[in-house]
């Protein structure tokens, strides 16, 4: 039975890629780090096939501990504060975590464990400012957020570790994935949340940013596969994953406030609040290097990704309010 490690496994594709990993048969091994309250909500229902262990990414002995104590064959390195609009208000801790981090994460596998393959979770939102339509792994980055700015790092970090210290270390840039697990704060989740309100008679409006901007949307139950075949291949190397369609956040919004037969024009505020100091106007991937090579292609489509959130979202808070 081989043994993976996943860092963020609280988190949205954490939990997803726990799902997944069990079902092939790995030992599960999830790091977490300390916090007053439980954070385990999206992991509650595998928890008792999962094994939680303690650790930070902010903390160098606590990772070379892990490594020695439980050698896994595979670390996931999901970890990271993720909310972009946050990076600007905590850029020192951005950076410290999200780029720093895996240094962190790499120093504790080539001192402890070199065998270990490993997945870095790098984002579209290197391309920021993009360079060239559609985005490819050979697209320069050209990030526009302290977020952005610290995964271009541990991109690089990644690739250097490959290099200089011989590890199978990969890459994943992945573009937006979503689901009903997503984060309250990302515009997708949002949305569909706040559609699921008005429709229940709990709101009236949904206020929300820049409505302009373009994202390439895909579901993260699909993506953690992809993060799974690039640790299964003979040589390490680093792929874009996502759908290769953009759409307006203004269109998720339409189809989402139409799912429910709402128009989101009646609904939808637009407030400054909202607003980023440096937005990333579009992003479209070219999945081309994940399909040719590791045979990966999405199998939701972006209209089943927004009934499948409003209709969770409905249930969800359907049940809160009976
Ligand atoms: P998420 O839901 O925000 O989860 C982040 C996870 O990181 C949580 O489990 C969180 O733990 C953990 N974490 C934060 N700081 C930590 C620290 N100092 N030490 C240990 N754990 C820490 O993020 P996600 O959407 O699942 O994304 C997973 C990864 O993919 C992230 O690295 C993100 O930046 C990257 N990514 C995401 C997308 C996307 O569209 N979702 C796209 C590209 C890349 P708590 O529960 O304790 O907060
Ligand atoms: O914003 C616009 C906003 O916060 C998407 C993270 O997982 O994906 C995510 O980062 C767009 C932006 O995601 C609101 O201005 C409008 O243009 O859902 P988001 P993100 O910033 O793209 C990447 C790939 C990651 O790696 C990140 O970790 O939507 N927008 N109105 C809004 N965004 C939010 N959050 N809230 C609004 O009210």
């Amino acid at each position: 039975m081989p043994t993976a490690l996943v860092s963020g496994i609280t988190g949205q594709d954490g939990s997803y890629l726990a799902e997944f990993l069990l079902k092939k048969g790995y030992r599960v091994l999830g790091m977490v780090r300390r916090s007053s309250t439980v954070t385990f909500g999206r992991i509650e229902h595998i928890q008792d096939q999962i094994e939680i262990i303690q650790g930070d990414l902010h903390d160098q002995g606590s990772l070379v501990s892990i490594m020695e104590e439980y050698r896994p064959d595979e670390v996931y390195n999901l970890a990271a504060q993720s909310f972009v609009p946050t990076s600007w208000n905590q850029p020192v801790l951005t950076g410290e975590v999200t780029a720093l981090g895996v240094a962190r994460m790499l120093e504790a596998i080539r001192l402890a464990h070199p065998k270990a393959r490993f997945y870095q979770a790098s984002s579209s939102e290197m391309f920021g400012k993009v360079r060239e339509v559609p985005q490819k792994e050979s697209t320069p980055f050209y990030p526009r957020s302290p977020y952005g700015v610290a995964k271009v790092y541990g991109h690089w970090i990644t690739v250097n570790y490959r290099e200089s210290h011989d590890l199978y270390a990969c890459s994943g840039i992945l573009f937006n994935h979503e689901s009903p697990r997503r984060g309250l704060e990302f515009v997708t989740r949002k949305i569909t949340h706040g559609v699921a309100r008005i429709k229940l008679g709990l709101a009236d409006e949904l206020r929300l940013g820049n409505l302009d901007s373009r994202r390439d949307w895909g579901f993260a139950g699909d993506y953690v596969e992809a993060m799974w075949l690039m640790l299964q291949q003979d040589t390490p190397d680093d792929y874009v994953v996502c759908t290769g369609e953009t759409h307006e956040v203004r269109e998720f919004c339409e189809a989402a406030f139409s799912h429910v037969g709402l128009d989101y024009r009646d609904y939808v505020v637009q407030d400054p609040r909202f607003y980023r100091p440096a937005e990333v106007d579009l992003l479209v991937g070219d999945p081309a290097h994940a399909k040719n090579k590791l045979g990966w292609v999405p199998r939701v489509s972006l209209a089943e990704l927004v009934q499948m959130m409003v209709d969770a979202d409905l249930q969800y808070l359907g049940r809160e309010v009976l």
